[in-house]
């Protein structure tokens, strides 16, 4: 009984070490594998950080709340618009184009951002 137990706990500890081999040599796990592009922008404290933005063309940019106060994220020039955003939520827009995209909040105007896309 004894023996039976610890030969299974060997056979568990070779199944590990075995799956951390093949896990370590698979090149498909590399985090340096081509992905789309992301960038985020954290509103808080009544401001958006960082307040510019310069990314890459093709670049998902999401706004994540972390204030405890409602905010939107409104392109001046109509490009994208958030719908109102509780604490937590997300808003994501892909850049597809180069230019600079300023924005703000409409319920706190004097709260604005841009994007740089190069
Ligand atoms: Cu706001």
């Amino acid at each position: 009984m004894i023996r039976k137990s610890v030969c299974i706990v060997s056979l568990f500890a070779m199944v590990i070490v075995a799956t951390l081999l093949l896990s370590a040599a698979s090149p498909g796990s590399a985090a340096t594998a081509a992905q789309p592009a992301s960038a985020e922008v954290k509103v808080d404290n009544f401001s958006f950080g960082p307040a510019t933005l310069t990314v890459p063309v093709g670049t998902t940019v999401t706004w994540t709340n972390r204030d405890d106060i409602p905010h939107t994220i409104v392109s001046t020039d109509k490009v994208f618009k958030s719908k109102v955003l509780d604490t937590d939520e997300k808003f994501s827009f892909t850049f597809a184009k180069a230019g600079t995209y300023q924005y703000f909040c409409s319920i706190h105007p004097k709260m604005t951002g841009s994007v740089v896309v190069q």
